[in-house]
């Protein structure tokens, strides 16, 4: 191999090198979000006995689709350049049952230290003309590599399963098709999304309903549990309240208590 080629194939290493250093970032901040996400995901069910993620899945952008959009954006064609001006290289896409549910999400990795929110694209309180819905956030955040710390853009998609039904459906069958499209199959697919919005928010009101009919029968069954207790542990327990507040011993024998 003469000098010149040598020197070829070493920077095409070096270029090559680069470039999966460059991806791998991405691949490690979608980790650390995931595993954000999950910890939020978990912890809130343990409290709250409820679970506010349906589905999430993350992905790299193809570096097919990376250079379509530096041609698009007219971006200058750099690892820097690439860095700072293309925010959706890492996405994570969460589908929550209730709209409700989709801002307590963004609330919740919002108010995470290390977690800086660059920019809140709302599409469910302002759909896009098509109809589409969903709550877009760029955030920032920080990945420990060994010899530096690199602040990575990820790009989170947050919406009901109603709105990535419509999303899916309306992606699959054109979304990015440039050629024009009939008014009339437009005004469809808003009508779809119309609809889609209003099953999110009869749904969410038929949950509420039922939380509300649930909360009230744990607190009735709580009740009933209480009067179930043996009076001498009931007498044992609130002696001390009874007695200091009220200077009335016993009259925990006035309660209809049944002995077990
Ligand atoms: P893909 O193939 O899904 O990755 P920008 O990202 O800033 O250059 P834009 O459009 O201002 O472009 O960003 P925005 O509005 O936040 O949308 C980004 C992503 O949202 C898109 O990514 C889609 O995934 C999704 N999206 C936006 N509008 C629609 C829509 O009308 N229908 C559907 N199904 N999805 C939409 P990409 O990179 O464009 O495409």
């Amino acid at each position: 191999m003469d000098e010149l080629t040598k020197q070829y194939v070493v920077g095409l290493r070096n270029v090559g090198s680069e470039l999966k250093r460059f991806s791998m970032v991405y691949k490690f901040a979608l980790d650390e979000m995931n595993t954000k996400i999950n910890i939020l995901k978990e912890e809130f069910l343990h409290i709250h006995d409820y679970n506010p993620i349906e589905h999430c899945s993350s992905r790299l952008k193809s570096p097919e689709s990376i250079l379509k959009k530096v041609h698009r954006k007219g971006i200058e064609f750099s690892l820097e350049a690439i860095k700072d001006n293309i925010k959706d290289i890492a996405g994570i896409r969460i589908t929550c049952p209730f709209v409700s549910d989709v801002f307590k999400i963004s609330e919740m990795i919002g108010n995470q230290k290390d977690v800086e929110m660059v920019e809140v694209k709302d599409y469910i309180t302002n759909p896009k003309p098509n109809g589409y819905q969903s709550l877009h956030l760029i955030v920032k955040i920080p990945v420990f590599m060994s010899d530096r710390v690199e602040d990575v853009f990820v790009e989170l998609q947050i919406r009901t399963i109603a709105m990535d039904f419509w999303a899916s459906l309306e992606h699959r069958i054109f979304y990015k098709y440039d050629k024009d499209i009939p008014q009339r199959i437009k005004n469809d697919l808003k009508e779809a999304a119309l609809a889609a919005s209003a099953l999110d928010a009869k749904m969410e009101n038929i949950n509420k309903e039922v939380v509300m009919i649930k909360n009230k029968n744990n607190e009735e069954a709580i009740f009933e549990d209480t009067l179930n207790v043996p009076q001498p542990i009931i007498e044992l327990l609130f002696k001390d309240v009874f007695e200091s507040s009220l200077g009335v011993p016993n009259q925990l024998s006035e309660l209809p208590v049944t002995s077990k």
